[in-house]
């Protein structure tokens, strides 16, 4: 990476698959067991929010024997030992990045770990259920939901994504089906923009064309050598 000087790198559920975590649209995967539209929509939660707290209490419980994988720690490295300009867009909510070491993270989608009220429209550091309808830790309203973005939501910190992909030389998609807008459209951005972009996945995604350079395999395996 001799003349790069900025990175761009955007991850998705397939960089976590090996840490046990549930992709969504793999066989199995959390699509297949509910309906997006009854889970990840502020429509859904309005029509059943039990349902929605305790699929994503089922998620954030999770999370707790879960382990960041070799992909995880090789991004890690990355950012702790290039000095040029690196941020890791993740479109996933579990802390894996965090917890690998990695430091210059943007949750875009939300995070799991985290609680936004729907009184106050505060934002808290959280672990723990959501079902029982626990007191806002800011306003004590009993009206906390899960701080992800859910479809027809904005993404948070668009900006600053922008920003960065507008600087990038390199741009690097990890394991995701480049299935959801906007996340989906960075490599346009990126390539029209003038960055070089890699995407390494289990297998080619229905972005694969936009990119210079499509490599199959584990991110376990791919993302290691990548960065070595
Ligand atoms: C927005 C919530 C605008 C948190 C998620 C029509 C109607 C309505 C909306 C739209 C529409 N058309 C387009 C849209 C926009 C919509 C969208 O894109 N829909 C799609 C389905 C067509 N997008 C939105 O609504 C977004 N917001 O557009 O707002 C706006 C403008 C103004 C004002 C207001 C709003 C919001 C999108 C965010 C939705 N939330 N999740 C949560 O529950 O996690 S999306 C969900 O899917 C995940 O968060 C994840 O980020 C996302 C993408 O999934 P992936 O990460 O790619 O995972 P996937 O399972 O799909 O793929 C895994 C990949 O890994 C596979 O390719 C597999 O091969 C690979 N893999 C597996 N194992 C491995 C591996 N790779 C390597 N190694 C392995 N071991």
């Amino acid at each position: 990476m001799a003349d790069v000087r900025s990175i761009v790198i955007l991850t998705g559920a397939g960089i976590s698959a090996e840490s046990g975590i549930d992709t969504f649209r793999d066989a199995g995967g959390l699509w297949e067991r509910h309906r997006v539209e009854d889970v990840a929509t502020p429509e859904g939660f309005a029509r059943d929010p039990d349902l929605v707290l305790g699929f994503y209490d089922m998620r954030r419980e999770a999370l707790h024997s879960r382990e960041p994988n070799a992909a995880h720690r090789a991004l890690a490295r990355l950012d702790a030992e290039w000095g040029g300009d690196l941020l890791i867009v993740t479109q996933n909510v579990d802390d894996l990045h965090e917890r690998g070491g990695a430091r210059r993270v943007l949750h875009m989608h939300g995070e799991l770990k985290s609680a936004l009220c729907t009184s106050c429209e505060m934002r808290s550091p959280w672990d723990a259920p959501m079902s029982n309808r626990p007191p806002c830790p800011v306003c004590q309203a009993p009206t906390l939901r899960p701080d992800v973005v859910w479809f027809g939501e904005m993404p948070y910190q668009m900006d600053r994504i922008y920003r960065a992909l507008r600087g990038a030389d390199l741009f690097v998609s990890i394991g995701t089906s480049g299935a959801v807008y906007p996340a989906a459209g960075f490599v346009r951005d990126a390539r029209e923009l003038g960055a070089r972009t890699l995407e390494l996945n289990l297998e080619r995604s229905e972005g694969s064309h936009w990119f210079h350079e499509s490599r199959q395999g584990k991110a376990g395996e791919l993302v290691p050598a990548w960065v070595e």
